[in-house]
């Protein structure tokens, strides 16, 4: 296949969107709530229901609890319901569940953009070379992936762009899998009404209202021109283009700057006790580089002591590895180096351990740059070894 084709690759964009996402998480740590409302509150402390609603189980929501509500307002809504349950956000448990399901979407495809807590795209075109069929299979895998996981589901759109994906996650939600396919953009946006668009909130709407503008459709076809005059020259020609479902924006990779992993170990430890386990979490490591094709310079492991405290130590390598032996070999010796040190103990037992690399670098990086060649080029050129074994 030439470089040219390989521009010429149908776009293909997946978006993911973790369905009622801190309420979920309360009902995996308690399944016997699953029945029940569930509205998960960001307290403010002043009074005892101060405060506004996070999110809430789809129970609550159907009874009319929504994100960003007053408490109170929820307690009303629920007061025929003694059976609702109202508990604090508890963000270090989101964040590491959150956390966690990144690393298995960033695994699927390089081009991976987190944009919230609970959502990200995937730009996976080349993975699947163009092929919306294709597409949808790795979403229905990833969604059983993050079932057997993590018990959670998740809504995912595919969508010629970002627009369209995040659109068709939206319209597939709860523990949806809907795709839109090219030919199918117009009658998709056609169908839906002008608060459904992303991008036009609830001032626009209005204001697009009084110009007579109801529909998607209505705003595809409207003088750019009168647009221009009420929204601005850049907004307003831009709202036709996305009523349109024309979005050129790209999904953009980050570089990981570290991988890591930490446990509780089973036991709190003054000695290198609990080496065995750690073998799963230098397996893991060494699995997600392999996976995300990178190699990591520094090696570090985490110590966090029964009074809390953190300790960082790290070596740095000649040459970067995934190899799950090296990865082991530092930091067992590191952890030994640890114990050695008497002081490392005074702040009390080892209560949780973690190994955590970084100074990443994707294969070939180097050879590449030294080329000169663009991340495109780099792609194909990935891509072809992949298939055939061999430059
Ligand atoms: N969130 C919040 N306050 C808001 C909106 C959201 O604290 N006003 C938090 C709680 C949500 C999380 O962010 O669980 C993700 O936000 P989403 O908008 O994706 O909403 P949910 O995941 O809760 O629901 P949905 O199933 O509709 O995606
Ligand atoms: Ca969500
Ligand atoms: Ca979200």
């Amino acid at each position: 296949m030439s470089i040219d084709n390989k521009t010429a690759m149908q776009r293909i964009v997946m978006a993911v969107d973790l369905d009622y996402f801190f309420a979920q998480l309360e009902e995996i740590r308690r399944p016997e709530l699953k029945q029940r409302p569930v509205v998960v509150c960001v307290f403010s402390g002043r009074t005892e229901t101060s405060g506004a609603v996070s999110t809430a189980n789809y129970v609550a929501r159907r009874l009319g609890v929504k994100s960003g509500i007053p408490i109170v307002l929820a307690k009303k809504v629920l007061a025929g319901h003694p059976e609702s349950v109202f508990l604090p956000v508890d963000h270090p448990h989101y964040d590491t569940v959150s956390e966690r399901i990144m690393q298995i979407l960033s695994s699927i495809s390089p081009q991976f953009e987190q944009v919230s807590i609970d959502e990200a795209f995937l730009d996976v075109s080349s993975t699947v070379r163009g092929k919306f069929d294709a597409a949808t299979e790795i979403a229905q895998k990833l969604k059983a992936e993050i079932i057997q996981e993590e018990k959670l589901t998740c809504s995912i759109g595919i969508g010629p762009n970002k627009l369209i994906a995040k659109m068709a996650a939206d319209h597939g939600k709860p523990n949806g899998l809907f795709v839109v396919p090219p030919e199918n953009v117009g009658s998709f946006l056609n169908d839906q009404p002008l608060s459904k668009l992303i991008g036009i909130g609830t001032k626009t709407e209005k204001k697009m209202e009084d110009l007579g503008i109801k529909t998607i459709h209505d705003l595809s076809k409207f003088d750019t021109d009168v647009l221009a005059r009420e929204f601005g020259k850049n907004l307003g020609p831009h709202f036709k283009r996305i009523a349109k479902g024309i979005d050129d924006d790209p999904v953009i990779t980050r570089q990981v700057e570290q991988i890591g992993r930490i446990i509780t170990l089973k036991n709190d430890a003054s000695s290198f006790s609990f080496e065995d386990e750690m073998i799963p979490l230098y397996l893991d490591i060494a699995d997600r580089l392999s996976a995300q094709k990178l190699k990591a310079k520094v090696m570090g492991i985490i110590v966090i002591t029964s009074q809390l405290k953190i300790k960082n130590r790290a070596n740095t390598l000649d040459i970067p590895t995934d190899s799950v032996d090296i990865i082991s070999k530092t930091a067992n010796c590191l952890f030994q180096q640890f114990f050695k040190n008497d002081e490392n103990l005074q702040e009390g037992k080892i209560r949780r351990a973690g190994v955590k690399v970084s100074g990443l670098e994707r294969y070939g990086e180097i050879d590449e740059k030294e080329r000169g060649k663009s991340e495109a080029q780099i792609r194909t050129l990935t891509d072809f070894l992949q298939t055939d074994g061999s430059f």
